[in-house]
């Protein structure tokens, strides 16, 4: 093959491989399309030195409801969003024993990009999870917030070939005045909660775990503790992340980050690691042999509920 040829397809290459090279992928402001994603979770998974457990996985029985362990109650809260114009409904978990007497810290806990406010409890059993840990002594007792992360006026879960439009990615990203300026004033005016960011935390699994980290870390004054786990390609870029790295050092309490190593979308994370790790930003990597799926989220959230408000 002579030169010029050569060169040729190496600048075809660059033009159709462009949109899937990780530079582009990190920066997760690409049009989101069913393709798109096939493709983002289809990527060939390198692992690094870095990319190994921080912890075992749960032991067994861990989201299993457990004789003699006291459950905690679940419900729904409503509240107005002038951000969807609509009544929007949020999934409250009030550990056992839940007292007005009482004031107690909040984990805000976010779905994936098909999910809605039922997929942390239902899909991934937190409920059992949170009962289990602060039972054992090994949470703090807690209020888990739900929410619908999908800020749009018709915010149920697409059907099958709508769930990676831009339309469905857009309401994600709008839920972040949402969270800030409704959901989190009508969580702390109808339940007994600490109202500050050491007893505020944030996590998110997948399009949640992008939320997690942009709003989380966008709003250091609100959350002080982060939680993403297997984050989507709608997390901002790790230098966007992180606009003050001396005050993310001082104020973020926990920046906990994880992905199984069997997910395609992992690059995602280890991009976010590499930045945290370059710029000496505290955190923890927890890289389990799991894919993009339940058993990796319940894990990560055994692992986190133990760690904040502590
Ligand atoms: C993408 C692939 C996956 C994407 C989002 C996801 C924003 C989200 C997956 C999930 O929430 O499970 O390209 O683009």
């Amino acid at each position: 093959m002579n030169a010029k040829f050569r060169k040729m397809i190496a600048a075809l290459a660059c033009i159709f491989l462009f949109p899937f090279t990780s530079a582009s992928f990190a920066h997760g402001q690409e049009q989101v399309t069913p393709e798109r994603a096939r493709a983002n979770f289809a990527r060939p998974i390198e692992l690094g030195p870095d990319d190994v457990r921080a912890f075992p996985d749960a032991p067994s029985g861990f989201r299993d409801a457990r004789a003699g362990v006291p459950q905690g109650q679940v419900e729904e809260l409503t509240y107005e969003s002038r951000i969807t114009g609509t009544l929007r409904r949020a999934q409250i978990y009030l550990p056992a024993g839940y007292s007005p007497d009482r004031k107690y810290p909040v984990l805000y806990l976010l779905h994936g990009i098909g999910g809605n406010q039922d997929e942390w409890r239902g899909y991934v059993r937190a409920s059992a999870i949170l009962d289990n840990l602060i039972a054992d002594g090994k949470a703090v007792p807690m209020i888990v917030v739900m929410p619908n992360g999908r800020a749009l006026p018709d915010d149920r879960s697409p059907p099958e070939g709508k769930v990676f439009t831009p339309e469905n990615a857009a309401g994600f990203a709008k839920f972040e005045r949402d969270l800030l300026d409704f959901l989190i004033q009508a969580v702390e005016a109808k339940y007994s909660v600490y109202a500050d960011r050491e007893h505020r935390a944030i996590a998110g699994l997948s399009m949640g775990g992008g939320q997690a980290l942009n709003f989380g870390l966008g709003h250091p004054d609100t959350f002080g503790w982060v939680g993403a786990f297997s984050p989507a390609p709608n997390t901002r870029p790790p230098e966007d992340l992180l606009p003050d790295l001396k005050a993310a050092r001082k104020q973020v309490a926990l920046l906990y980050l994880s992905c199984g190593n069997r997910d395609g979308l992992i690059s995602v994370s280890q991009g976010v690691h590499a930045y945290l790790k370059q710029h000496d930003i505290p955190h923890v990597w927890n890289v389990d042999d799991h894919g993009h799926d339940g058993d990796s989220w319940a894990n990560n959230l055994y692992h986190f509920a133990q760690r904040i408000f502590r």
